[in-house]
């Protein structure tokens, strides 16, 4: 007996140990056990079902795999425990839930009704076939969320998204067990819901008469000048809710104040400072004319957030608060009575008092503010909770401070940005965040205390739409990057990346197929793995899945003529060798060809004489943009536009420090460096690049050779020797007001150093 429980223990841990989950997110406990044929239907015991979740299962059977749902009480394949919600069985999380469906078991236990939804959501992803015909693949699951906030934010104002396609995004992150819509209802370029008391906000707000084409940074330029809008009926805001309701989803709107509003203002211009009338702009970014804090907008926005109120049962309503320059209040007379009638420091504060009215109002109406994590300066509002993006920081803050706390930091959940820097990319709005990022992400973040962190209530990804125009594009943006981030918001524990990676391609590809997702194959298209060798670097071409062949070749590009070509597979590493000190640097062009003999990734590497040479960062890159490290900066790689992010490394401090060592002490006779120059997305050319060398690395008393920046690409000329080369580079101290990002401190991008 006791040698049979060995032997049983022995097969469960082995078939543990090699079980692939298909479920993302990974549940807390998966063993798979014996598979069982389905015929026509699946036969359960529903009696215990709540009615909704019976009918979502039903059509989501029927949709996917064409099979039916029956009801039987005499030999279901298995029941549903008893009365969620009303007696919680024991051990069971509100949302948990216990799948077991084996040799002894028949059952699917829940905590609620929310967690009999989630026990739902994984049986659609045991269910598989193959020749023989449809399979459910029994399984004990025990599963519980780790977060209560698991979030995906939609911006349906720089592009507009129908009914039935909001419908669909709502549909997908039920699929893998989000519980909140973060509905970005208004911003600038338009206003997207009814409000009874003010219909000028969608007959006005919701039309603007271009739309920027292209990428921001671009010069000239261009505008589709076709009328662009569009808003939802209060009737059709409710069908949206109560859809996402069926699906335990809860729908957070976002109405913005006091930034983001010209589409309120082109409808009611006498809500701004100004009061002059302007237009719904067709152009991204931030604008100066933002509401005026007299008590006449304050009342507006009770009117608005009235109705509003109404029509979301969400216990949160988001109120924006983020990028509100304050250049017209600064100047506002009527402001300027608000401050000293509440004896407020400065706008800051005066942004604060604005928000604490809102705060004020919605506790009143049993609702809780949230809000960007802006929200913070200039004082935090009693019961107001945080949603950090701008990083991690602000939302560490508002923990300590004892507010609620949503994280949805660029670094890991900005799905606008670039998933890989493949060329076959759909134009974005710049930054790089591929899967393996986003899988990064634990929205607690390192130094909070265990009772600070209770404050965290979860993580989110955002889709602002400037660059996403339709339903595709958008999936193709938010899919699989969110697989990614419900591992994230669900699992108390998730799986190495690379284990989520397998369980992904093994299952959910197909699922994500079968669902009809226009998901992105980024991480099949082959990528760049640059290495630092001795005299040079070594350069990998990565791909994904044994699917995948691709040859790459290389061409050696000199004067006008092109030479040469060399062919390798997937597994091969090429080394490139420095350019000999004093001479030309050969350019190599390498092509990635995939079976049908296509080009799908070209590259150039100059070999330049610091090829893979060892570089201190003294100043580090911002997380977001420090893909390789230094290395980034001697990769034989020249920034290409447009950004797609890794390719430079992107600083948001003052000034920025590095030092390059060659190796051995060399006559030094020029230095020439590549910078970024995209304002839109508040990257400047910084002010002035000095450079000093040393053969010891001591740096007192040494020549300072300083030049001012003009082009993107500045070289300074010396006319020394040494080993180690120290390049300071100073950025403006704060963007000029009337510039984009006017009064923040720049983005310094940099990319390749060659020093001859
Ligand atoms: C910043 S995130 C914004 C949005 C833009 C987004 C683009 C935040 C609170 N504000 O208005 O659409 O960047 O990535």
């Amino acid at each position: 007996m006791k040698n049979l429980v060995l032997v049983l223990m022995w097969v469960l841990l082995v078939n543990q140990a090699s079980a692939q989950c298909p479920i993302i997110p990974s549940p807390s406990f998966y063993s798979p056990g014996m598979k069982y044929r389905i015929e026509s239907a699946l036969v359960l015991d529903s009696t215990e079902l709540d009615v909704n979740n019976w009918n979502y299962f039903k059509s989501r059977l029927k949709n996917l795999f064409d099979i039916d749902l029956k009801h039987t009480e005499a030999n279901p394949l298995f029941h549903f425990g008893a009365s969620p919600n009303l007696s919680q069985p024991p051990n069971i999380a509100d949302e948990g839930y216990i799948i077991d469906l084996t040799l002894m078991g028949n059952s699917i236990d829940a905590g609620s009704r929310s967690g009999q939804f989630y026990a739902i959501n994984s049986l659609l992803q045991l269910i598989y076939h193959d020749e023989n015909g449809w399979y459910i693949q029994g399984a004990t699951v025990r599963d519980e969320p780790a977060f209560k906030w698991r979030g995906l934010h939609l911006d349906v104002s720089r592009h507009f998204f129908s009914v039935d396609e909001v419908k669909r995004y709502i549909d997908l992150m039920a699929l893998y067990k989000f519980n909140t819509f973060h509905w970005h209802l208004t911003d600038d370029q338009g206003w997207r819901i009814e409000i009874k008391q003010y219909p000028k906000l969608t007959e006005v707000g919701a039309y603007r008469d271009s739309t920027m084409l292209g990428h921001y940074s671009d010069q000239p330029r261009i505008f589709d000048k076709n009328t662009y809008g569009g808003f939802y009926t209060q009737d059709e805001i409710r069908e949206v809710v109560k859809y996402a309701q069926e699906r335990h989803i809860t729908v957070v709107p976002e109405i913005e104040l006091p930034g983001h509003s010209r589409a309120a203002l082109t409808a009611y211009p006498e809500l701004s400072c100004t009061g002059l009338q302007q237009g719904v702009p067709g152009t991204w970014g931030i604008f100066d004319d933002i509401y005026c804090s007299k008590q006449e907008t304050i009342d507006f926005m009770k009117n608005v957030l009235s109705e509003v109120i109404e029509l979301f049962p969400s216990e949160y309503i988001h109120i924006g608060g983020d990028e509100a320059p304050k250049v017209r209040w600064e100047a506002c007379p009527n402001c300027k009575k608000v401050m000293d009638e509440n004896e407020l420091a400065n706008t800051h504060e005066l942004q604060s008092y604005f928000i604490k009215q809102m705060d004020e109002f919605l506790t009143s109406k049993g609702k809780k503010l949230i809000g960007w994590d802006e929200i913070l300066e200039g004082g935090l509002s009693p019961n107001a909770a945080v949603m950090s993006w701008r990083g991690m920081q602000g939302g560490i803050e508002a923990a300590q401070q004892k507010h609620e706390v949503v994280m949805t930091p660029t670094t890991y959940c900005y799905f606008d940005y670039y998933q890989s820097s493949h060329p076959s990319e759909p134009l974005a709005i710049g930054g790089y965040l591929p899967l393996e990022k986003v899988y990064k992400f634990n929205p607690v973040p390192n130094g909070l205390s265990a009772d600070e962190a209770k404050y965290i209530l979860g993580g989110q990804a955002n889709l602002w739409t400037e660059y996403i125009t339709s339903m595709e594009q958008l999936e193709y943006m938010t899919y699989p990057r969110a697989l990614a981030l419900a591992q994230s918001v669900w699992c108390h524990e998730k799986p190495s990346f690379e284990a989520f990676l397998s369980d992904y391609l093994a299952y959910q590809e197909d699922f994500l197929e079968r669902n009809d997702v226009n998901y992105a194959r980024s991480i099949h298209q082959p990528q760049l793995e640059i290495s630092r060798k001795k005299n040079g670097i070594n350069v990998h071409f990565k791909g994904m899945g044994d699917d995948y062949h691709f040859t790459v070749s290389t061409k050696e590009i000199g004067g006008y003529s092109m030479s040469g070509g060399q062919a390798m597979g997937v597994n091969d590493t090429l080394f490139f060798e420095k350019a000999p000190w004093g001479t030309d640097p050969k350019i190599i062009q390498t092509s990635v060809l995939d079976e049908a003999g296509r080009s799908s990734l070209v590259n150039r590497f100059v070999l330049h004489s610091n090829l893979g040479a060892e570089i201190e960062m003294v100043t580090q890159p911002h997380p977001k943009y420090n893909h390789n490290g230094s290395l980034n900066l001697v990769d034989g790689i020249i920034g290409t536009l447009p950004w797609k992010g890794s390719q430079w490394l992107g600083f948001d401090t003052s000034y920025v420090e590095f030092i390059v060592d060659l190796g051995e002490e060399k006559d030094i006779s020029s230095v020439e460096l590549g910078f970024l120059d995209q304002n839109g997305s508040w990257i400047y050319l910084p002010e002035q690049i000095t450079v000093q060398v040393s053969k010891n690395s001591k740096w007192c008393l040494k020549k300072k050779y300083t030049t001012k920046v003009e082009s993107t690409d500045p070289t300074l000329l010396l006319n020394t020797s040494g080993r180690y080369v120290r390049v300071r580079i100073e950025a403006m101290e704060q963007i000029p007001i009337g510039q984009e990002g006017g009064g923040n401190t720049p983005w310094t991008f940099i990319d390749e150093i060659q020093i001859r």
